[in-house]
């Protein structure tokens, strides 16, 4: 006989759900979590005593354990991640979708009695600061120990959460099971019509920490449209002149385009008394404030990022983050208890232990670190936090930027002529693919927005959402279009990156603070010869040139591919950008 839930809360539509979740899954218990300190400290040492996590050497990493995922379950699985909406066409070309019943049906049963000899946690978290008119809360319940953990750094969870909820109805209802976790019973399925997601089969960050990508974003992206704000996979970070003036900018990047590095950038030596602070590294929720602006709140409250190429020349700020209280899932070990990845800073260890738990010697053909290896990390640890990251209010957005990983046509930065024509920019974005990836390079996947994954409804209805929010933005951020990985004739990128992407980050809060000209092309608004401070910059100028330079032949081919991406999206795609389409194919003519 299951022990009878003792429910912390008044609220009727909270223990109605949770008891019909829990006589689906049959868990011997059910546990609320309350977010304390010694709940943190009881679960860590279940978590250990399970094996699930293995705690690191207290010198190097106090607070820092290590989880190994299963080595099937290493990422999110876009084949297995569902929209399942009333109607098919809601979700659009660009989602997997199935019928809510079938869906219901189909998990139904991998569920009944998932949880049977298991715990069910009950985690109430809240996305956004507590209190928040932008922030909402969600309900997650889980079989796994690790899913609370990481939950407990990656949203403000517990007490806070039931208390901002109150007798409200109003909730996000997110079942997780990490099942047998066989990649056949594996589904990530959400309800945006109920708020509603089912995760199972899953123990990976992106498919179950259901705050994340499958909330903030998927069912975000559908809240928003539905009343008015806009869920974006953009970073958020604040850019403070020496005269202490600090202007906003939010920036989309498909995944692994180094949003996390940009977000804590250090700018470089030529910028003595600028700073930059991290609002958000990955995900932005916007709203127009009654002064007309767009407002955005990071709606998370820590760092899940890749380890894999993290070190102290490509993120300081992001090193120093997870030197505590972090956990890391699927990098090396070393023989004294640290952590270690390719392209971390120092020599390569003589010998590790794998990412899946096998030694590991110097010169393997094999990674040390699984390459989508991950730290969770409180972003209370980033010395470079903004002091307005938990302010409910968010900070007003100056300036958006749209940015993929492009080897040619793409410029380094060029800015929209108009509201309209950046939502062109940032529907046609694309990234290459690498060989691991397809095994042909340079395979040009559009990713509108950074959004493809992560859109909850029809692209084509999303499109036009942003087109309709320049109605009520009545001081619209200015946008932005950069490329930090065009590639010269020999193949290096042109562009050095990182900190020095403090350059164009300058233009572009420049030119949206009304600061500096602008030198107007095809494309859109790009810097005047010597408004783009390169002082102190150690590449040849004609990199510069080439890096910034438009080609007409790589443009004609860009807009025939940008016309068949259009054609998917049918009559829903909204008539305005396939005539920004038209207008800069007649300007190329
Ligand atoms: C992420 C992603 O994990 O975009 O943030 O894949
Ligand atoms: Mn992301």
């Amino acid at each position: 006989m299951p022990t009878p839930i003792e429910f912390p809360t008044r609220n009727d539509h909270l223990r109605m759900w949770v008891t019909e979740m829990a006589a689906l899954t049959q868990p011997d218990r059910v546990v609320f979590c309350d977010g304390s300190e010694e709940e943190k400290k009881r679960l860590t040492e279940e978590a250990v005593a399970q094996g699930i996590l293995i705690p690191l050497n207290p010198q190097k990493r106090p607070g820092c354990y290590l989880h190994r995922s299963n080595p099937n379950d290493v990422a999110r699985v876009e084949h297995l991640t569902f929209i399942c909406t009333a109607n098919k066409e809601d979700a659009g070309p660009t989602n997997n979708w199935m019928a809510p019943s079938e869906a219901y049906a189909k998990l139904g049963g991998l569920f009944s009695g998932a949880m049977k000899g298991r715990t069910m946690y009950v985690v109430p978290y809240v996305m956004g600061p507590v209190g928040s008119p932008m922030s909402k809360v969600g309900v997650e319940v889980t079989d796994s120990i690790y899913v609370v953990l990481n939950m407990r750094i990656m949203t403000r969870m517990g007490r806070a959460a039931l208390d901002m909820l109150g007798d409200s109805n109003d909730f996000n209802r997110g079942l997780h099971s990490t099942g047998d976790l066989s990649p056949d019973r594996r589904f990530i399925c959400h309800f945006p019509e109920d708020n509603t997601i089912w995760s199972i089969g899953s123990g990976y960050g992106g498919n179950v920490l259901l705050g994340k990508k499958c909330l903030a974003l998927r069912i975000g992206s559908y809240l928003g449209k539905t009343e008015g704000w806009m869920a974006e996979h953009m970073l958020i970070l604040g850019v403070e002149s020496p005269e202490g003036q600090t202007t906003y900018v939010a920036a989309a990047f498909p995944s692994a385009c180094g949003k996390t590095n940009f977000a804590m950038m250090i700018p470089p030596e030529r910028f003595k008394g600028w700073k930059v602070w991290t609002v958000g590294d990955d995900i932005a929720w916007m709203r127009v404030g009654p002064d007309g602006r767009l407002w955005a709140i990071n709606p998370e409250n820590g760092y899940f990022g890749v380890a894999p190429g993290t070190n102290f020349a490509s993120n300081p700020n992001a090193m120093k983050t997870i030197s505590r209280d972090t956990l890391f899932t699927n990098v090396a070990l070393t023989r004294d208890g640290d952590v270690w990845w390719e392209g971390m800073d120092g020599t390569v260890p003589d010998e590790l232990t794998d990412w899946q738990g096998r030694p590991w010697k110097k010169g393997s053909a094999e990674k040390a670190a699984h390459p989508n290896a991950r730290f969770t990390a409180p972003m209370n640890n980033n010395p470079v936090l903004s002091k307005l990251a938990n302010d409910p209010d968010g900070v007003p957005i100056s300036a958006i930027i749209f940015g993929g990983r492009r080897s040619d046509t793409v410029p380094l930065v060029v800015q929209a002529f108009s509201w309209s024509h950046g939502v062109f920019l940032g529907a046609t974005m694309g990234s290459e693919t690498t060989a691991a990836a397809t095994g042909k390079v340079g395979v040009v996947r559009r990713d509108p927005m950074a959004m493809l994954p992560f859109a909850g409804y029809h692209m084509g209805d999303y499109f036009t959402h942003w087109l309709k929010m320049q109605r009520a933005i009545t001081i619209p951020p200015k946008i932005f279009q950069v490329n930090w990985f065009r590639k010269g004739t020999d193949g290096k990128f042109l562009w050095p990156g990182f900190g020095e992407n403090m350059r164009v980050l300058k233009w572009v809060i420049d030119r949206a603070n009304g600061r500096v000209g602008g030198q107007e092309t095809l494309l859109g608004w790009v810097p005047k010869a010597g408004d783009l401070d390169l002082s102190g910059l150690d590449i040849p100028a004609a990199n510069v040139d080439q890096a910034t330079e438009l080609n007409l032949d790589e443009w004609k081919r860009e807009l025939e591919s940008q016309e068949s991406f259009f054609a998917q999206f049918g009559d829903r795609l909204p008539r305005t950008l396939e005539i920004h389409r038209q207008l800069l194919l007649s300007r190329l003519n």
